[in-house]
């Protein structure tokens, strides 16, 4: 592996049309955390890179749902966003955004050297326009039904129901979202970055150069580049972005996955005067955090946007993870399913950790996984609580207790005290190993071994009886257990900082130099440590269910918003309506009948007369709680026996999109035996 002088780390810029979530945070902030720290620790030249991305159509068309201008959506979800992280402990060196000035100043210029290198291929086609608006269409601007599946609503881009991808005038019946009007053909110009010049490159340089990149990456890599690149157009008919910065490009944009990346390079700007130097030196790393489904833009997109350029360096690695899901369904930001990392820091104080935990500990590096609140639960408990907690507590408080907190001298060693020491001396490697090459489960895991170890040792040795009969052998063992906690406040320093920090002063040393990770006379004999507090604590059941009900709610939420109305009935009458005499009653008396899971026997007043009804709705009022209530109900129905009971009219109800059923009443209380019309 070449050993490069300085390392760029790239995360992908949020979208700053929603909060971020567990599935950002595993995919790519965690993990490109870690590796950073990682490398400060270890002294390296480093830098972490991140922004919100605040151009798109996504981001107007929510602006424009919700009445106020994208500058709005994107300074309020920035705000949260940037705000979230900070809280949460992301390391970033600096953390942009796309609106700013630095950023137009370099997205336009970069396009303008390509421009005049003549890099791009212009290109007039016909694209939909809405003429009452006098604008072109961006494809998430226009529904129709879809060609291949014939559901309504598909965008121009995609239809969601069948996920086929489509060419809005693919669309059958297409329509404006923004008229309702029925969109027109005109013709348009834009640049095109000929992407099929790059193929033999492209080629070269990820399939032959790369072969070290992930599986995952790698595998989506060649298939797009086994069938073939062709020309994309990286400008837009659109009013919000970066302006196309030539004569002829009025009311044009840059298309939004060619200005965000350059982000990147702008937020560098901002950061430093130096910025150059990790971007145009070959001995500069540069390595992009991202999600899959932004896989192509970073590794042959964004590259022959760079190698077009021809100034800056290119990425060395992608290491890009899968999805995480959430209680088994995809994380959706429009459907609200997800955890909200601001609404996580609020309603978990102090455990920032043990969700960058549980995020590295089942990280989606591999393939797609799942976050559970179980299984949070069981991680925090069974290994945070139980062996890494459990075996800080135990050294620390056996010290205080034995000697006060001075840290006793080691004596002689027996042979599970050589092993156990050889094992600490060994971590460091591992790790290393691990966080090289960006397997940050596998190196997490590899530092709750330490733990482990410490745990197994104590179980082993068992101080607290050896004390009665030897005290210079219970030395050793709490010497090896205090060896054994200083290097986990080095070792658990890239993954979890706020516990690091917290061991540290536990241990009352300051400072952490990951060259010491693996030695075994961290603490000096003679050393006064302090009085620990718990480092984690058990989250106890009514905790997880209150965060499962909350998902459950959203789903209902989602269902209820999802579920159509019935479609209207054929027109009648005003003579079929008068028909029906529906009157306003009160019910004064209700019981269960017998045998029937669904049934109640009402006694109504109706104001003509009292009168029994029976009524299906058992399983949404308990008889007490409806007695006094006034309810419509349809007087003149022909009476029908229901299990042995004369039912005499029919009171009505709204049934709910989950079918549960509601009265329908007067909002004010009216005389009994008011008519309904
Ligand atoms: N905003 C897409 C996303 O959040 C996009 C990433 C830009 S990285 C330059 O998935
Ligand atoms: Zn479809």
């Amino acid at each position: 592996m070449k050993d490069f002088k300085r390392t760029l780390i790239t995360t992908a810029l949020p979208y700053a049309n929603g909060p971020v979530h567990i599935g950002h945070l595993a995919g790519v902030y965690v993990p490109a955390d870690i590796y950073a720290r990682y490398l400060r620790l270890r002294g390296k030249d480093v830098i972490l890179i991140g922004g919100s991305d605040e151009h798109g159509v996504p981001i107007t068309l929510k602006a424009k749902n919700e009445g106020i201008t994208p500058q709005d959506v994107v300074d309020k979800y920035h705000g949260i966003i940037k705000k979230s992280f900070e809280d949460f402990g992301i390391s970033f060196d600096v953390y942009s955004r796309t609106t700013t000035d630095t950023h137009y100043e370099t997205a336009s210029e970069f396009f303008k050297t390509l421009y005049e290198k003549g890099e791009f291929v212009e290109k007039t086609s016909e694209q939909f326009y809405d003429e009452a608006n006098n604008q072109f269409l961006a494809d998430r601007y226009i529904t129709g039904t879809c060609p291949h599946c014939n559901s309504e609503g598909a965008y121009g881009d995609q239809c969601e129901s069948c996920g086929t991808s489509l060419n809005a005038t693919d669309l059958i019946n297409p329509v404006s979202v923004i008229s309702g009007n029925i969109p027109v053909l005109k013709e348009t110009k834009h640049w095109y970055l000929p992407l099929d010049k790059y193929e033999d490159w492209l080629k070269q340089w990820i399939l032959e150069d790369h072969k070290e990149w992930k599986p995952n990456v790698y595998g989506q890599c060649k298939s797009w580049l086994d069938s073939g690149l062709h020309p994309r157009a990286v400008t837009r008919d659109l009013n919000w972005g970066v302006p196309v910065p030539v004569e002829g490009a009025e009311g044009k944009v840059l298309y939004v996955w060619f200005d965000a990346p350059i982000g990147y390079i702008s937020a560098t700007k901002e950061l430093t005067p130096d910025w150059e130097k990790y971007w145009k030196d070959e001995e500069s790393k540069m390595v992009h955090f991202i999600g899959k489904d932004n896989i192509v833009f970073h590794c042959i997109i964004f590259p022959a946007m760079l190698k077009a350029d021809g100034s800056y360096v290119l990425p060395e690695n992608v290491p890009a993870n899968e999805f995480l899901n959430l209680e088994g369904d995809k994380i959706s930001t429009s459907r609200n399913w997800a955890v909200w990392l601001h609404e996580y820091l609020e309603e978990f104080p102090g455990k920032e950790d043990v969700l960058k935990y549980v995020l590295t500990a089942n990280a989606p590096e591999s393939k797609d996984n799942d976050f559970t609140w179980k299984d949070y639960q069981a991680r925090n408990n069974n290994e945070l609580v139980a062996v890494l907690g459990n075996f800080v507590n135990r050294a620390l408080v056996l010290t205080n207790k034995y000697y006060k907190g001075v840290v006793p001298a080691l004596g002689e060693l027996n042979d599970t005290d050589r092993e156990t020491l050889a094992e600490i001396a060994s971590i460091r490697e591992q790790v290393e190993k691990s966080l090289e090459n960006y397997r940050f489960r596998e190196a997490l895991k590899f530092a709750m071994d330490l733990a482990r170890l410490g745990n197994k040792y104590l179980a082993d040795e068992e101080p607290w009886k050896v004390v009665k009969t030897d005290e210079e052998r219970v030395k050793t063992i709490m010497n090896v257990c205090l060896q054994i906690t200083a290097n986990l406040a080095i070792v658990f320093e890239p993954f979890l900082p706020f516990t690091a920090e917290k061991l540290r002063s536990f241990l009352n040393v300051e400072g952490v130099n990951w060259e010491d990770l693996g030695r075994t006379d961290l603490l000096a004999a003679g050393h006064q440590i302090n009085k620990p507090q718990l480092l984690f604590e058990k989250i106890e059941d009514s905790v997880i269910e209150a965060q499962v009900q909350k998902l459950l709610d959203t789903k209902k939420a989602n269902e209820m918003a999802e579920a159509k109305a019935a479609p209207a009935k054929e027109n009648i009458e005003f003579d079929d309506f008068t028909k029906m005499d529906i009157r306003v009653g009160t019910i004064i008396g209700a019981e269960k009948v017998a045998k029937t899971k669904k049934l109640l026997k009402l006694e109504v007043d109706t104001g003509i007369d009292t009168r029994t009804v029976v009524s299906g709705i058992a399983e949404y009022y308990k008889p007490e709680e409806i007695i006094g209530k006034q309810v419509s109900i349809l007087v003149n129905l022909a009476p029908k026996k229901l299990r042995g009971i004369e039912s005499q009219g029919m009171i009505l109800m709204a049934e709910d999109a989950d079918g549960s059923l509601k009265f329908v009443a007067p909002t004010d209380a009216v005389k009994n035996g008011s008519e309904v019309r």
